[in-house]
């Protein structure tokens, strides 16, 4: 496990221990302790956010956090990738250095680095949110033995935390995990599928967002279809495009909104042209998150830009 991590982050790391390097070169004052002790966290993390994805929904969240705290106003948010994301989180940890980023559970950030989410006051990134299953209009019509599987699915967060761990150690091989998870729990899949016909090679597209619980979800989804007859077709997509494919009619079902926070404001825009059969996970979050050791409880503990 550490031998992989460190071949992943193997190029960043040296590189900015190259930049570390550089930069104890040219200090010539010699007075860091003075430095470190007046200057504020908010100060140290450059009043900048890690973020993930721009395409994320969490993306827009994040810059609406920035917009309404006083304590974060003058804040940049920087997107890149939830991969580079997680990469600077670990570098942080590593060195014992204060960082600030987009987070979200379940995932397995949690569960390797010891990590805290900021109070959020204003609940700008929500209580709680729940992983939903939305269909295009019409499906359960034209393919109601789909509908009867895709409206039963459901995880218990517990089993899904668990599975995101174990794609973890083997290189996020999604597909393999759900296929172990779909061998290891013919009963729960005979429940999902309780008086469904099989379907003769009919075709049926999923679109997915390009997060781990949904790819982990959404391939689990494929291979009940795929038992039941179903000949499936899964496309990863950006949030904004997985609402428009699904209220064109151009894909079939997704399991990836989440909501009330994160996806709401799309699920609003086409509200009415798609059906939502519910959660197929609860208990999920987003928000910002610290390492455990930074001494800040609450995005109001932190301080706008001059
Ligand atoms: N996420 C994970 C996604 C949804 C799932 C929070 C990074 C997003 O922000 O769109």
């Amino acid at each position: 496990m550490v031998k992989s991590k460190w071949k992943k982050i193997g190029l960043t790391a040296s590189l900015s221990l190259a930049l570390f390097a550089a930069g104890c070169g040219s200090n010539d004052g010699g007075n860091e302790q003075a430095e470190e002790t007046t200057s504020s966290v908010s100060e140290e993390l450059e009043y900048t956010i890690t973020g993930i994805e721009p395409g994320a929904g969490q993306t827009q969240t994040n810059d609406q956090a920035i917009a309404e705290y006083e304590s974060l106003a003058g804040w940049e948010q920087e997107t890149s990738s939830a991969g580079a994301m997680l990469t600077a989180l670990g570098e942080a940890i590593d060195n014992e250095e204060p960082i600030i980023v987009a987070a979200w559970s379940p995932h397995y950030m949690f569960a390797q680095y010891d990590i805290k989410y900021l109070e959020d006051p204003k609940l700008i990134f929500g209580e709680e949110e729940h992983i939903t299953t939305i269909v295009r209009n019409g499906l359960k019509d034209d393919m109601p033995n789909a509908y009867t599987i895709l409206d039963s699915i459901y995880f218990e967060l517990p089993v899904l935390e668990e599975a995101l761990l174990a794609a973890k150690e083997i290189d996020f091989d999604f597909e393999t995990i759900a296929q172990q998870w779909v061998d290891e729990n013919a009963e729960k899949v005979a429940e999902w599928t309780e008086g469904v016909e099989p379907a003769d090679g009919a075709s049926i597209d999923l679109v997915l967002t390009p997060w781990d619980a949904e790819a982990f979800t959404t391939n689990v989804t494929k291979l009940v279809l795929e038992q039941q007859g179903f000949d499936v077709t899964l496309t990863p997509v950006d949030p904004s495009i997985m609402f428009e494919a699904i209220a064109s009619g151009d894909s079939d079902a997704t399991l990836s909104p989440w909501m009330p926070a994160t996806h709401g404001a799309y699920y609003e825009k086409y509200e009415g042209q798609f059906e939502d059969l519910g959660a197929n996970v609860e208990g999920a979050r987003i928000g910002l998150a610290v390492p455990s050791y930074m001494e800040i409880d609450s995005i109001e503990d932190l301080e706008p830009a001059e």
